[in-house]
């Protein structure tokens, strides 16, 4: 999955695809390194950030998602039953909601209604306080009963259960050593049996465990959680660099059993 971030703030690549024709560059880009899915967002959800109002994000994201469409499967990063709408009217067949249905009570709907695939992911509180001492007595155990809890209320508001992937929401209210301890034991998360989405791809903890890597230089990094997460089973990786994660998750496959 490669990131199209059609914002002027996002963490690693704010402002480099606010303009459609750029994005949309982007994106062909990515699908010819060979992205199978392309994850179109307007709205950052770095910590500290305050949410953009949905007017904004569907201007910056249905243009961009009508254009990438005919080219590769996209999923619409949105919090927002509205902007879900309209990225699905134009072509997206993917919901992903870092708020896994908690921000918009109508977003569950759309996605029933509509019966696309939806990602669900852990963060602790909302962006702007997520990263204030987050604390868990057992991060790994916390984070899979909530995405039970939250995969249970998808089915209850009538999405199926084999549309739901799972995500425990790298950097989303997480230190570094909570970060690499779901990593460690993302084999948990797996075992609820859904297809586990992970998304480390040049996050500030690797940047710290590298004394003080700055986004761009995250590359190894990203790869090396990236392989890991392969190995420990997760589906779907969600990163800014894919040709080169691309090149490592085969290579580590190759030497899986086959
Ligand atoms: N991370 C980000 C955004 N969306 N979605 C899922 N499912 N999993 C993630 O880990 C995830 C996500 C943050 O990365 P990015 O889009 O690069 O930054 P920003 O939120 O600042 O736009």
């Amino acid at each position: 999955m490669g990131v199209v971030n059609v914002t002027p703030d996002s963490f690693s690549d704010g402002g480099l695809y606010l303009d459609a024709d750029a994005a949309v560059a982007h994106g062909e880009q990515l699908a010819g390194e060979g992205a199978d899915i392309l994850d179109v967002g307007g709205e950052s959800t770095r910590p500290g950030s305050e949410g953009v109002p949905a007017e904004e994000e569907l201007r910056r994201v249905v243009p961009v998602v009508e254009r990438l469409s005919p080219r590769c499967r996209i999923s619409i990063d949105t919090t927002k039953a509205g902007v879900a709408r309209a990225a699905l009217d134009a072509g997206a067949s993917i919901v992903n909601d870092v708020s896994a249905f908690r921000f918009d009570p109508e977003l569950a709907g759309v996605v029933a209604e509509t019966g696309v695939d939806c990602c669900l992911m852990h963060m602790l509180g909302e962006p702007r306080t997520m990263q204030q001492d987050p604390r868990y007595d057992d991060v790994v155990g916390e984070v899979k009963a909530f995405l039970e809890e939250r995969l249970a209320y998808a089915v209850g508001e009538g999405v199926p259960e084999e549309r739901v992937w799972l995500d425990p929401g790298i950097g989303f209210g997480k230190t570094a050593e909570h970060n690499l301890e779901l990593l460690r034991r993302l084999d948990e998360i797996v075992a609820i049996g859904r297809p586990v989405v992970v998304g480390t791809s040049r996050k500030s903890f690797l940047g710290k465990l590298t004394g003080g890597r700055l986004e761009g230089e995250r590359m190894p990094g990203t790869i090396a959680t990236n392989v890991i997460a392969l190995e420990r089973g997760a589906s779907v990786f969600r990163v800014h660099d894919v040709a080169q994660v691309r090149d490592a998750l085969l290579v580590a496959a190759a030497t899986f059993a086959s």
